[in-house]
């Protein structure tokens, strides 16, 4: 399976990613120019502070007193003036190297495609008489990205450069380049403030990027001031890799264990400079291969057309079934490509970002877009791409011990919406409304409740990989962290244990005295609560362990606030039945118990109110978004809604999906790839509460098909065979 492509990128959104977890690249493929886009994902801003509001609790009875008096908007002030934190810090592009080729503009049998089958990338074309090929890939093993420029006959010259935003100096080596740059010290979020907002400074991080000829057959030499120039050659050969001091101290001071990615990994067991393109080569594809080739998906012919084009008919209302299938893969391709063992987790474009200041800081936003990026980690059988989220959730988990005491009073961990390379867990927007002249940041900040959506995978790593020493090593403190934050939280109000302060993430409801986003009880608390409670109260019996704690959660249990259905039959996103600011608000959240939780999984009632909110969502507008729009479509597999799958998963593609197939907020961010991803495999088989499902939702223009590979609990997985829209042979088996 591959996308491919007739002409090169001219945007960002066109070019084709490639990555090994912690190096990306993106690639235009332009003949005469060529450029790629680079990335190494821990090249954030900042440096390691606390940015937690010290004065914070102190305002927090206060808070508490005004909404239980029903003056949600003063507490709303109180909240916005006194307990948001600093902003977390922002991840940076590397920077680009460009490829002028002598040879002339005019080129013919232009070809650009990026295998998902081998995660290669390659540019052909003719020009002057000569056929011309370049290869790229981002090796894991090897941990550097690797170029291949050939051309028929020994008539290649290029000069090859390298450009940053970034604060770098370029010098000349032996062999190739070496870029030595320092991140700035601070940035803020972009819509915060423009470059005003960037502090350079001298106490950003360092890092080391090196551009290497391993192979040349011409002439080339190399400047001093870092250009490379090639002549006469046939067979050219470039890696890049990349090191950062902060990332390297850091892990070595708090992981022993860990197997961190060194720049010299490629070379160890030959020796010094040894380095075999072939050999290289096969190595990636088939340490890619391992995880790729687990899942298999059918659901028509790959059309022999560029990608751009069906994507072009498929909006202009024509099918292509294969093209979903590709879409799938496509998105279990970037998440191997994002999130590999010593890296960091997926970020908000993976590890793929051009621009100095990105959109949202292209961080870990937690209130539904990080969690997302990992929905089709287990069920798309890529259980190894969630080590760096667990990695990362474990940091979050230690520095959330101390928001939760500075803000909160409580024990455990909390973590608000953003987070940072520097893990920082407090809620940010502080000082908004002065530097921006909007309200309202408390509407997405003040949401104490990322740490519990985080820990939900821990426990369904258990789940499916049925590992007790992750189970007891990994997923029990987490999960105990997170549970004793909840269980201190909560206050009783009239008898009755709530959340207080409360939003529900981004969305505000109308008052008499104004609208306001703080409140108590929101649904989606209650939800995470109960699932955290839920999952902490299994693993303790699992591992047989018995602690007070266990009969704490009984007590709030017991006592924790009901769900409340409105007047339309909805599922109440607040504790009253407010109107909403934005009634087809993008974020899904009170849905959380229907999906991606299993919380409401059984529970008719509440499944049917879940079903008429969706609706009420979808006829005021919900779904703009791409993330949006692919939860939708995974609340519509669960509810077992095969039409409705179809058509919100064709807009995705129609509507939230650009050329290279990264999905379109816009601008990009791949949640609602993965999302999609996710989507598409929950239409197929779903193993929830207990009962596995076979082809739950397949829609009817989904007929014919087959799948192999698809993981189900219990370290099982999947193959399904079906015709005329029915499972006509499936088999599962242990992995
Ligand atoms: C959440 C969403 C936005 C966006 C941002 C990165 O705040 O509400 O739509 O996805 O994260």
């Amino acid at each position: 399976m591959e996308l491919f492509y007739q002409k090169p990128a001219k945007i960002w959104e066109e070019t084709l990613p490639i990555g090994n977890g912690s190096l990306g690249a993106m690639i235009f493929g332009q003949p005469k120019q060529e450029k790629l886009g680079l990335n190494e994902e821990s090249l954030w801003s900042g440096i390691q502070r606390d940015k937690n509001r010290k004065e914070a609790y102190g305002y927090l009875e206060k808070v508490r007193e005004l909404v239980f008096a029903g003056r949600f908007n003063e507490a709303e002030e109180l909240v916005q003036k006194h307990m948001l934190g600093e902003y977390n810090e922002s991840y940076l592009p590397m920077g680009n190297l460009y490829f002028s080729m002598s040879h002339s503009e005019t080129v013919t049998e232009y070809r650009r495609s990026l295998e998902l089958d081998r995660a290669v990338a390659k540019v052909t074309y003719q020009a002057d008489g000569s056929r011309f090929e370049r290869e790229y890939f981002a090796s894991y093993p090897a941990q550097m990205i690797v170029m291949r420029f050939t051309a028929d006959r020994p008539v290649m010259g290029m000069e090859i450069r390298f450009e940053s935003m970034l604060c770098v100096k370029i010098s000349k080596a032996e062999d190739g380049i070496v870029i030595e740059g320092q991140c700035p010290e601070h940035m803020d979020p972009n819509y915060v403030k423009g470059p005003e907002g960037v502090i350079q400074g001298d106490r950003g991080m360092r890092f080391t990027v090196r551009v290497r000829v391993r192979e040349c057959d011409g002439e080339y030499r190399i400047s001093e001031d870092g250009g490379i120039f090639v002549n006469n050659a046939s067979g050219l050969i470039l890696t890049l890799e990349a090191e950062n001091q902060d990332r390297i101290d850091r892990k070595n001071a708090c992981d022993k264990d860990s197997d961190i990615p060194k720049m010299q990994k490629a070379e160890s067991e030959k020796g010094e400079g040894h380095f075999e393109y072939g050999e290289m080569l096969e190595e990636h594809i088939r340490d890619y291969r391992r995880m790729y080739d687990r899942v298999v998906l059918y659901l028509g012919e790959q059309l022999e057309l560029p990608t751009d084009q069906r994507l072009a008919r498929l909006k202009a209302g024509e099918e292509d079934n294969g093209l979903y299938a590709l879409y799938f893969q496509y998105g279990r391709y970037l998440l191997i490509a994002s999130s590999r063992e010593g890296s960091l987790p997926a970020n908000l474009q993976g590890i793929w970002s051009w621009e100095y200041q990105a959109p949202w800081s292209s961080n870990f936003t937690t209130n539904i877009n990080m969690e997302m990026n990992y929905w089709h980690a287990q069920s798309c059988n890529l259980r190894e791409c969630l080590i760096p989220y667990f990695d990362y959730v474990e940091r979050l988990c230690e520095e959330g011990k101390k928001t939760a005491k500075i803000y909160y009073g409580c024990r455990g961990f909390v973590h608000h919406h953003n987070g940072d390379y520097w893990a920082s867990t407090n809620p940010t927007g502080m000082g908004y409304l002065e530097k921006t002249g909007q309200e309202n940041s408390a509407t997405w900040s003040m949401w104490p409740m990322g740490g519990a959506w985080l820990s939900a995978e821990f426990y369904k790593f258990w789940e499916y990989q049925e590992d007790r020493q992750f189970l007891e090593e990994r997923a029990y403190p987490v999960l105990r962290e997170a549970a004793l934050f909840l269980a201190d939280f909560l206050v009783k109000k009239d008898g009755v244990y709530v959340t207080c302060p409360s939003t529900s993430p981004e969305n505000r409801f109308k008052t008499e005295q104004g609208d306001s986003c703080i409140t108590l009880a929101s649904a989606m608390d209650l939800e995470l609560i109960r699932e955290v409670f839920a999952n902490f109260k299994k693993t303790c019996g699992i591992l047989g362990k018995e602690e007070e704690l266990l009969e704490e959660i009984e007590e709030k249990l017991d006592l924790l606030q009901e769900f409340q259905i409105g007047s339309r039959g909805q599922l109440l996103e607040w504790n009253e039945e407010f109107e909403e600011v934005e009634p087809g608000h993008r974020h899904m959240s009170h849905l959380y118990g229907l999906f991606p939780s299993e919380l409401f999984a059984g529970d008719e009632k509440l499944i049917r109110a879940c079903q008429k909110s969706l609706e009420i969502r979808l006829q005021n507008g919900g779904g703009y978004t791409g993330w949006s729009l692919a939860w939708i479509v995974n609340l519509f597999a669960v509810l077992g809604d095969a039409e409705k799958v179809y058509e919100c998963l064709r807009m995705l593609l129609t509507q939230s999906t650009y050329d290279n197939l990264w999905d379109a907020h816009p601008p990009f961010q791949i949640d609602g790839n993965f999302g999609g991803t996710a989507a598409i495999a929950n239409m197929l088989v779903q193993d929830r509460n207990g009962e596995v499902k076979i082809l739950p939702a397949l829609p009817k223009a989904f007929q014919e098909g087959f799948v192999k590979g698809l993981c189900i609990k219990g370290k099982k997985a999947v193959d399904i065979t079906w015709k005329d829209g029915k499972a006509t042979e499936y088999r599962i088996y242990d992995r």
